[in-house]
């Protein structure tokens, strides 16, 4: 026999004008999103969200890392606290989906739990993490409140201390405020995500729902090649040290050493630095922002040394030197049994299908994991697309992870008979 609670939907039409206005703020003409943590787009969305928490009667927190939630009580009430949320930053010409999901999702929880009665004293909170995807600091906002940050991973933000300091007073941060974010372990009950795949997994096997088991650790270099520049007319070809040829041979070996290797793990390089940086001058300096991604951190280390070893290679090859430098790591994560279960008994009673899986992006879920109990649960991703414009997500599917979400929650919440 269904009981009401069992009955129990989320608004779809309330969750889709959320999710609409929470994904207007750095919108794309391509349909995408651009607001990097911390750029004017991205405070933008961060003051839409404070509306709308005020809006509908909750109370806003703000804690020193920046870190904005719901609260249907103040934190005060001194129960512990179900803390569910993902993050509203996106990478740069990023995807509609990735985050502002989970966060609008969360949302739409909290107020039809609300709707249906849930008593004053529920410790439910609804959060946006600042800067999940590391614009700065991988899930800097998250590990902030897990108390994972230290000094040593603030101090090169990306390459670019000052930039990052000038982000910080944009959004009224401090360095010292990133580092007393932590919270107490006891104070939270649970934290819960949902989030697309961002791959083609849940899609190709026809699943509606994936149950993240764990989380793959990622690992941070910058690798500069150091040579010689040069006048780019008179320099004969072979005299030159042209540190261009030595990141361009490394980027190329990266892919080669993980296929043939470590097919295991995913290496990248996402950006190269060029320095003078001109048409006409034979590059003394490129950096090379290169991550590699494990479920296994021996694998990872094992990437690592290879991959140190061959930019010594490549370097002496052309004649440069060069500097292959740690920036940070994220630590691989396993998601609680226990939520892993409570999601499952949601898609049972929802009717639904659902598959566990690994995840092989990293999510918030892999800072709090470390806090209390955490769990993260996937909708497909149409074509697998993420962190482009081409990100999608069929509606229902949103709709059906949100009502999993709910269920989760609310077997979370209820008084133990
Ligand atoms: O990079 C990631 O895995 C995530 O999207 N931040
Ligand atoms: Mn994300
Ligand atoms: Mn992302």
């Amino acid at each position: 026999m269904t009981t009401s609670r069992e009955t129990i939907r989320i608004n779809e039409k309330r969750f889709l004008e959320d999710f609409s206005r929470l994904t207007r703020d750095g919108a794309t003409p391509e349909g995408g999103l651009n607001r990097p943590a911390l750029s004017e787009a991205h405070l933008a969305a961060r003051a839409t969200f404070r509306n709308m928490i005020q809006e509908r009667g909750f109370s806003v927190r703000e804690d020193t890392a920046g870190n904005l939630s719901a609260c249907h009580t103040l934190p005060e009430t001194g129960k512990p606290v179900l803390l569910l949320g993902s993050h509203l930053d996106s990478v740069a010409n990023g995807g509609r989906f990735d985050g502002a999901l989970g966060v609008a999702a969360a949302f739409e929880v909290l107020q039809v739990m609300r709707d249906n009665g849930a008593d004053s004293e529920m410790p439910v909170e609804v959060i946006d993490f600042t800067d999940e995807e590391g614009t700065w600091v991988s899930l800097l906002g998250s590990r902030a409140m897990s108390g994972q940050l230290t000094q040593k991973d603030l101090t090169n933000p990306r390459g670019d201390p000052e930039a990052f300091q000038q982000a910080l007073e944009r959004a009224g941060l401090s360095i010292s405020g990133l580092l007393d974010a932590a919270r107490p372990a006891d104070s939270l009950q649970a934290y819960l995500e949902l989030h697309i795949e961002q791959g083609t997994r849940l899609e190709r096997s026809e699943t509606d729902i994936g149950v993240v088991t764990g989380m793959v650790g990622i690992h941070m270099f910058l690798i500069t090649f150091l040579g010689q520049s040069n006048h780019a007319g008179t320099t004969p070809m072979n005299k030159r040290r042209d540190a261009a040829l030595g990141a361009a041979e490394f980027c190329l070996m990266v892919q080669k050493t993980v296929m043939d290797n470590y097919p295991d793990c995913v290496a990248t390089v996402g950006r190269m630095d060029f320095s003078p940086g001109a048409f006409n001058i034979v590059a003394n300096r490129v950096t090379v922002f290169m991550e590699l991604r494990s479920e296994d951190p021996t694998r990872a280390g094992a990437l690592e040394q290879a991959l140190r070893e061959t930019s010594l290679n490549t370097s002496a090859k052309f004649g440069l030197k060069v500097d292959f430098q740690h920036l940070e790591s994220v630590a691989e994560r396993k998601m609680a049994p226990t939520i892993v279960e409570h999601f499952e008994s949601s898609v049972d009673l929802l009717g639904l299908s659902s598959r566990r899986l690994p995840s092989l992006a990293g999510h918030d879920a892999q800072s709090m994991a470390t806090l209390c109990p955490a769990g993260l649960i996937f909708v497909p991703s149409a074509g697998g697309f993420s962190h482009s414009f081409r990100e999608y997500t069929p509606w229902e599917a949103c709709v059906e992870g949100a009502n999993v979400l709910l269920h989760t929650a609310m077997q979370l919440l209820k008084p133990s008979e």
